[in-house]
This record gives structure tokens, C-alpha cells and sequence, in this order.
């Protein structure tokens, strides 16, 4: 990344790529850190299914919840607070309850589906959602389109919440697949935000399981790539551990190095600048060997402060002297 003159103005757009608990927090540094109305977020929908006929979009109200200040604090999502009557009877009826719908979040899904049937889109369905939670950035889902990751393991073929929560991602993964990304469409709105931001922040998600299904949708990773410059990516493993998920794991299963090198090198192409945790500075030189700038800072994300600190650096990365 050719070094560029720092830009006393701040930016009036800032899109980020975002899935999974991480992702959440990266966004809200920005949505902190920013005028809230600067900020679009890019969210993943392959972790999305149908649970007892409910559509269920983990990540959307992960990031949801995360910047309307509701999110539970410990887990990263789900609500603080909430309650688990209803699962609790549900389970009396013989119901499903490994994956564990809080009484608050199900009004979330009952609305979602309610909406959906009315003939909604999911886009749609978001902006309502994050309005009347006070949300004043806005929320993409990454395309109106089904897109279902499926994970191709040791014992067989898993649906994504399958892998990641009933069996807690302890099957070894092969090989990971989005289900419909062949027939998806990002959305107009997502191209545009795209287009019109200042700068692309990808949160520190998953690369493979919360970033690749936004990646491998049509025309996202041509428009990165025209503007690897502006691109900044968070890593999201700090001292070859991911801070939550299964990232470091797929890894070794997939083969590379648990580390933030492998990150950059996946996202080589489209991305121009990094920000590598202070505990991983030795790999800086590698990392910059691959055209991109690299800030090195603390980016783990315990606080409110953390979490602005974090999204300074990376708006500072793209020359942006927030
Ligand atoms: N994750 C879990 O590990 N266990 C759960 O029971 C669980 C329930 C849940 C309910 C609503 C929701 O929006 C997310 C939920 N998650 C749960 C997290 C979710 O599986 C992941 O956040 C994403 O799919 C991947 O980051």
C-alpha cells in the first residue's frame, strides 16, 4: 500500500464486512468512533436456517444487538437479559433446545417471519428491525438470496448451526461450501455501499465461515479488488489463536499455519492494509511482503475504548486521521 497523505477530513463513509461475534465488535468501534449515519455494515446470511419454522439470522442480529448497546455481554449475542421460558416449554414438548432462542430474541425471529410472509425482503426486514432498535447505521444482509454454508466434515455434510452449535464445531472440516451462492445476488444497496464508501473495513471475523459467503457473492470481490487501497482487514486471530471460533482450528485442518499471515494472504488480492496484533508484530514484514500496510496495535476488544482504539487504527491505516 503506497503510503498516502493523511486526510485531515473524516470520512463520510465507512462500509464493513461483518459476521459472528467479532465482526459485531468491529463494526460497533466504527459506529463509536464515527457519526453513526457514516457507518454501513455488510453482514453475512450463510449462518441463517429455519429453526421450528423461524428464520433465524445470526450474525444480522448479532451486529443488530451489538450496536443498539443490547447485546448479551458475555456471549456476544442473543440479548442481556433475556429469558428462556419458552425454550424451556418447548423442551417439554420433546422441541429442540441446543440452540437456545432467548424469549426477547424470539419476538426478533416471530417478526422476521411475519414480515417475510407479508412478501418483505430480508433487506427490508433489517431496516425496520434496526430502526426501531435506534440502530442509526445501516444493515445489509449480503444478499436477499439464500445462501446456506454447509460444512463438509468427517462425518459428513453438517448445516452450519449443526456444526457450529449442536456439535460445537468439533468435527474436522474438509472443505466448506455456501449452498445457493450460484443463484445469489449481492444486493443493489450492498454494490453501492461498496462503491460509495471512503473506506471497507473487514471486521475480525471468520474469514472461511463469516467473510468468504460475502466474498463469493457476484461483483464483491472485482469492486474490492479496484479499490485495494481503501480495503482494510482487522485480523481476527491474535498470537495464532482465534479470539472466539473455530478460525485457528480450520486452519490446521485446512493445512495452514494457525496465524494472522495465513489472513492476509487470504485476502491478498483485495486488500491493501492490515492490522496485526501487537503479539503477532514479528510477522509484519511478511505481511507487508504482500503489498499491504500494516498497523500493529492492540486489537483485542474487551471494552467500549478497545473497541474505538481498534477502529481508529484501522481508519488510520487507509490514511484517514480520525
Ligand atoms: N451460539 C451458540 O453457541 N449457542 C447457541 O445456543 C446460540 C443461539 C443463538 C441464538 C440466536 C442467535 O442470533 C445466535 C445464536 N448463537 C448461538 C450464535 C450463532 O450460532 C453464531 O453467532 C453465528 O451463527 C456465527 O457467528
Amino acid at each position: 500500500m503506497k503510503p498516502r497523505p493523511p486526510s485531515p477530513a473524516w470520512p463520510r463513509q465507512v462500509t464493513v464486512l461483518a459476521g459472528g461475534v467479532g465482526g459485531a465488535k468491529g463494526a460497533d468501534g466504527v459506529y463509536r468512533l464515527l457519526p453513526p449515519h457514516t457507518l454501513t455494515v455488510i453482514v453475512n446470511t450463510g449462518d441463517d436456517f429455519e429453526h421450528m419454522g423461524l428464520p433465524i439470522s445470526p450474525d444480522l442480529d448479532t451486529v443488530m444487538y451489538t450496536l443498539a448497546g443490547i447485546q448479551h455481554p458475555e456471549q456476544g449475542w442473543g440479548l442481556a437479559g433475556d429469558t428462556f421460558h419458552a425454550l424451556e416449554m418447548l423442551g417439554r414438548y420433546g422441541a429442540p433446545t441446543w440452540f437456545r432462542l432467548g424469549d426477547k430474541d424470539l419476538a426478533t425471529h416471530i417478526l422476521r417471519r411475519h414480515w417475510l410472509d407479508r412478501g418483505m425482503t430480508l433487506t427490508q426486514v433489517t431496516d425496520r428491525l434496526r430502526r426501531a432498535l435506534g440502530v442509526q447505521a445501516r444493515l445489509l444482509p449480503m444478499s436477499d438470496d439464500p445462501v446456506r454454508t454447509v460444512v463438509m466434515t468427517d462425518e459428513g455434510e453438517l448445516p452450519f448451526q449443526e456444526y457450529f452449535v449442536h456439535r460445537g464445531a468439533r468435527p474436522r472440516v474438509r472443505a466448506i461450501r455456501f449452498r445457493g451462492i450460484e443463484m445469489a445476488r449481492p444486493t443493489p444497496e450492498v454494490l453501492s455501499a461498496l462503491d460509495a464508501a471512503q473506506v471497507i473495513i473487514f471486521a475480525p471475523s471468520n474469514p472461511y465461515l463469516s467473510l468468504d459467503p460475502i466474498l463469493a457473492l457476484p461483483g464483491v470481490r472485482e469492486r474490492l479488488r479496484r479499490r485495494r487501497e481503501q480495503v482494510v482487514a482487522i485480523s481476527p486471530i491474535i498470537g495464532g489463536q482465534a479470539v472466539k471460533g473455530p478460525a485457528a482450528k480450520l486452519m490446521q485442518e485446512f493445512g495452514l499455519p494457525a496465524s494472522a499471515l495465513t489472513v492476509a494472504r487470504h485476502y491478498r488480492e483485495i486488500v491493501g492494509g492490515f492490522l496485526l496484533d501487537t503479539r503477532d508484530a514479528a510477522l509484519a514484514p511478511e505481511i507487508e511482503a504482500l503489498d499491504m500496510r500494516v498497523t500493529v496495535v492492540d486489537t483485542w476488544m474487551r471494552s467500549p475504548e478497545d473497541k474505538v482504539r481498534v477502529a481508529r487504527a484501522a481508519l488510520r491505516t487507509a490514511g484517514w486521521m480520525v
